[in-house]
């Protein structure tokens, strides 16, 4: 079917401009412009670039990279744009192998993440928004893309820290260039030098883009040649195949994951995405608005599992595999398929103690790309009974004792952690409220502890302890900081986790964008709206970046099929489940019968 509307060959990668990575050999078994490692091309290159020290063999892949680190092979790594300490396999010993480089440097936009962490030298560079260059989409589209911020403290474009690298090495010459647009010329150059038609990727016919071009250029599908200067839509439409006109066809002979459930690890740990944070949270999981989706990282489990573990919603619960453990909050959800537990990929050593799945995940990984088994990993899983669970408000990082589990969760105006241990709080928070001679206020009782600590009647910490989780006004406590609370009521009220003011009980974050809540959606779907568009009228959710559409109609599909009664939130659960399935049964025949 390759060449047919709605057909592929289709880039099915999930980094953005991953297909821009692999047109300029952003791989390691890659030359530039689609080239691999054929003598031909190797020869190629040497010609255009007038070197003759092109690599001759692919490179180490990621894992491969890291395990010849920890064997002491590779003494220098440059790490650029990635988080290797947090997203590959065994990442326990990928951050031992890093400790024991000889040279890491790190090339990032943020300054703290866990693989800067080991480097010896940092470069800041810019990111997306700040930088000038282009890249490309699924559909082979090459888009400009320009600055539209200010360029933070001395963050520089990662080409540009490459550059002067080479430089300072002495290949000054080979990497002279003043701007992307030279870069991108010589590229766009080289992607049609000795083609004649053999490699798809040409783009020749922007290699003589004045600058000005450049600046205005509007986004063009590859290739882009002289025959065809308007780019290609449809690429081999004719049925003619590059390399001779066939197609390079791999055989793969499937295998079954080669970790597989045992009496000792006896469930199924798959592991990926949640819909607010993007990968190792450097740009995510500092935004509050972000963060109000699902804060915590939440082991999802079948409820049978749940009920043979032992285990609760809002419990603590020890992942662990042959290669380590993580700590996360259980969450029976009778999505699960039974035996399988799914934990998030994001949380890592900046916002959580011990959040990180790829500690559990055993590095095999596919002979032909590479790529680990990061969806199959066997665990076991054993509830962590805590002493008290609390959440704790303050402005600046406090020391956290190396017993206490913590998640740091962003909020606007204060840091926020979420914090269990086992033992009393209160001779730490005393301790470091004496040390800062803070004034304290607290109240204790039967299973929990408060406590505010002031200065000049400035708010400077907050704390709230129970035996699970206390539910507390976050937003309230956090505004405290900012604004202190007028009178003694306020502070009264502050002191139980409240707003003085009364405010509708907030539910489950759905719509980040708008900020709508679980309550406010089912009312409205009570009073009326049947669709997510009509819900979108009434109250803006959905209509902004559009990933709280499948949540709308999940909501919608419940709530409309259940009498008002059961429609409530908390209470009538047993209700709302078996309503639940009676409408999914009905929604499977319409299914059928269309
Ligand atoms: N919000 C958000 N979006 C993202 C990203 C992000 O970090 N955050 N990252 C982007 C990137 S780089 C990528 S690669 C994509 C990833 O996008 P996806 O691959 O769609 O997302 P994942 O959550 O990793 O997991 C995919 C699904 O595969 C299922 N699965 C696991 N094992 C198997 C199996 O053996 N067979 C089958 N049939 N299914 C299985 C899992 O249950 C899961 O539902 O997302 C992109 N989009
Ligand atoms: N267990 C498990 N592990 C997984 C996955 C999974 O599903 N399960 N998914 C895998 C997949 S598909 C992917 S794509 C990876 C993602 O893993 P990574 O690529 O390691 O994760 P990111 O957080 O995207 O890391 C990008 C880093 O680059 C920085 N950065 C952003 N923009 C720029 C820039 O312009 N220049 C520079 N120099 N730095 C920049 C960010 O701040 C961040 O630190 O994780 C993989 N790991
Ligand atoms: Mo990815």
């Amino acid at each position: 079917h390759i060449g047919r509307p709605g057909c592929g060959p289709f880039s099915l990668t999930g980094q953005p401009n991953a297909m821009g990575g692999r047109e300029v050999g952003g791989l390691a078994n890659q030359l530039a412009c689609h080239m691999g490692f054929d003598p031909a091309d190797i020869a190629r290159l040497g010609r255009f670039w007038g070197s003759e020290r092109i690599a001759q063999t692919p490179g180490l892949m990621a894992v491969e990279l890291f395990e010849a680190i920890g064997r002491g092979e590779v003494k220098a790594v440059w790490v650029m744009g990635t988080n290797p300490a947090v997203s590959l396999p065994d990442s326990d010993a990928v951050r031992q192998a890093l400790a024991r480089c000889e040279l890491v440097m790190v090339s990032d936009i943020t300054a703290q993440t866990d693989t800067a962490g080991f480097a010896h030298i940092r470069f800041p560079a810019l990111g997306w928004g700040e930088k000038n260059g282009t890249v490309t989409n699924s559909e082979r589209r090459i888009s400009r893309q320009r600055p539209f911020l200010p360029a933070p403290g001395e963050a520089r474009p990662d080409w540009w820290i490459v550059a002067q690298m080479a430089r300072r090495l002495g290949f000054g010459e080979a990497f002279g260039w003043q701007h992307p647009h030279e870069i991108f010329c010589e590229h766009a150059a080289l992607s049609g030098f000795e083609n004649d038609g053999a490699r798809a990727f040409d783009i020749s016919a922007l290699a003589t883009l004045t600058r000005e071009a450049y600046d205005a250029l509007a986004p063009v599908q590859w290739p882009v040649t002289v025959k065809q200067p308007q780019g290609t839509p449809r690429l081999l439409e004719t049925g003619a195949g590059w390399r001779g006109g066939r197609l390079n066809m791999v055989a793969v002979s499937p295998a079954l994951p080669q970790a597989r459930p045992d009496a000792r690890y006896p469930l199924w740990l798959n592991t990926g995405r949640i819909r607010d944070q993007w990968h190792t949270m450097t740009r995510t999981g500092r935004v509050a608005r972000l963060m109000q989706h699902q804060p915590l990282p939440l082991v999802a489990m079948h409820p049978d599992d749940a009920a043979r573990y032992d285990v609760r919603e809002g419990d603590l619960v020890e992942v662990s595999s042959t290669q380590g453990f993580m700590v996360g909050w259980a969450a029976p959800d009778d999505a699960q398929a039974p035996g399988a537990l799914f934990a998030p990929m994001h949380w890592n050593a900046q916002f959580a103690s011990y959040g990180r799945v790829n500690t559990l995940v055993v590095p095999v990984c596919c002979p032909h790309s590479g790529q680990p088994e990061s969806k199959q990993t066997a665990v076991r899983l054993q509830k962590r009974r805590t002493g008290w669970q609390g959440e704790l408000f303050c402005r600046d990082m406090p020391p956290l004792a190396p017993d206490l589990l913590w998640w740091c969760q962003a909020l606007n105006g204060c840091l926020h952690f979420t914090l269990a241990g086992n033992e009393s709080p209160q001779r730490w928070l005393r301790e470091m409220a004496a040390s800062e001679s803070w004034q304290l206020q607290y109240a204790q009782g039967e299973g929990f502890f408060h406590l505010l600590a002031w200065r000049d009647g400035a708010l400077m910490l907050a704390f709230y302890s129970a035996a699970r989780r206390p539910a507390v006004q976050r937003e309230a406590i956090a505004a405290a900081f900012v604004a202190p609370p007028a009178d003694a009521a306020a502070r009264h009220a502050l002191l139980a986790g409240k707003s003085a003011q009364y405010a509708p009980a907030k539910g489950r974050a759905i719509c980040s964008c708008f900020g709508v809540d679980e309550n406010a959606i089912r009312a409205a779907i009570r009073a009326g709206c049947d669709s997510p568009g009509k819900l979108g009228a009434a109250l803006r959710c959905g209509t902004n970046c559009g990933s709280c559409i499948p949540e709308l109609k999940a909501l919608l599909a419940q709530t409309a099929s259940l009498p008002e009664a059961a429609n409530q939130t908390g209470g009538g659960e047993g209700v709302a489940l078996e309503f639940r399935e009676e409408f999914l049964a009905r929604q499977a025949g319409r299914e059928i019968g269309r």
